[in-house]
């Protein structure tokens, strides 16, 4: 039995029922540069390190990873790489909420804003005394309206493409009713949208891949939410809490369609009806700021084992 680097460490938690999982130690040299350089050396040289944290058997479908590292502007709190079951993200809302909580229990930070530096750019965190917190995300816009695909088994579906820290495809009243039971009926829709989207080349207008995407309908309590989501991430799992980059990107859309102004609060549930709230300040017509809240709970800590008679040790490829 042989560990082959220093000690594994994470903390793991959950925020509205999506998994966090922060690597606090271990963590091989990245080369130090921005977070969008350190995550390409991430991808290249260390898939292992992504595939032993977030696949089975230590993870799972679900789990969302991240590496937590010193910043490269030492005025910012830290950076932060995200990851999940197929790669690398250029940001993760519900993960950086979990981080701030792991940064806390960590015994780091105990109030107050905090920079942070992500792929996506500088994002910052502000720890509130309810024990939410909330997270000021990078300049986010839609960037297509009422854009129609022909998706086999649905026939035309139409939705909006919006970047909001992540590029989604954002779809409003159609397909299965958003409720949990119906989640297989969703995760079959959401996909089938996904392989239309790829078949038919529609991407961001600087090429990238449409690689979530977010259905809304009506919120069970409008007491409590304006509308209710499910989200399908990369690497076909769910997420579990509203997605705060898909939280994002529909305020983007809503401040488009001047169905939401500066300040104003929209509360998001996702599939589980745990709920994040958000606002925005705009930049200018197109492009706004937004601030998005929730709450993380920690769940546990653990060192990991890597025994090199385990042929899985480092995750089962999410291929198999
Ligand atoms: O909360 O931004 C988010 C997120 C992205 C993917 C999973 N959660």
């Amino acid at each position: 039995m042989s560990t082959p680097h220093s000690p594994i460490k994470v903390i793991d938690s959950h925020t509205g029922g999506e998994p966090t999982r922060i690597v606090i130690a271990g963590i091989p040299d990245l080369g130090g540069g921005s977070m969008a350089e350190q995550s390409r050396v991430f991808r290249e040289k260390f898939d292992w390190l992504r595939s032993s944290v977030a696949n089975e058997p230590r993870g799972h479908d679900a789990m969302v990873g991240a590496l937590l590292l010193p910043p490269q502007d030492p005025q910012n709190l830290c950076g932060v790489i995200f990851f999940n079951n197929a790669s690398t993200l250029p940001m993760c809302i519900h993960g950086t909420i979990g981080l701030a909580a792991t940064l806390v229990h960590m015994g780091k930070i105990s109030s107050g804003s905090h920079p942070i530096e992500t792929p996506a750019g500088l994002v910052t965190i502000t720890l509130n005394e309810d024990r939410t917190v909330s997270v000021t995300n990078v300049p986010c816009f839609r960037e297509r309206a009422g854009v129609c695909i022909e998706v086999p088994g649905y026939g035309q579906i139409t939705g909006d493409i919006a970047w909001g820290g992540n590029w989604f495809f954002l779809i409003e009243d159609q397909g299965p009713a958003i409720k949990r039971e119906n989640i297989t009926e969703l995760q079959a829709f959401t996909s089938a949208v996904k392989n239309a989207l790829a078949v038919h080349h529609v991407r961001s207008q600087s090429g990238e891949e449409i690689d979530h995407v977010e259905c809304f309908g009506p919120p069970v309590d409008p007491t409590a939410a304006d509308s209710k989501n499910f989200v399908l991430c990369p690497g076909n799992a769910y997420d579990r809490s509203p997605c705060g980059t898909g939280t994002s990107a529909k305020l983007a859309c809503l401040f488009a369609d001047g169905k939401i102004q500066p300040g104003q609060v929209w509360r998001q549930a996702g599939i589980l009806d745990s709920v994040f709230s958000g606002t925005v300040v705009a930049l200018d017509e197109t492009t706004v700021i937004p601030t998005v809240s929730g709450r993380a709970w920690i769940l546990g800590e653990s060192i990991y084992c890597f025994d090199e008679s385990d042929p899985l040790r480092h995750g089962i490829p999410s291929s198999i």
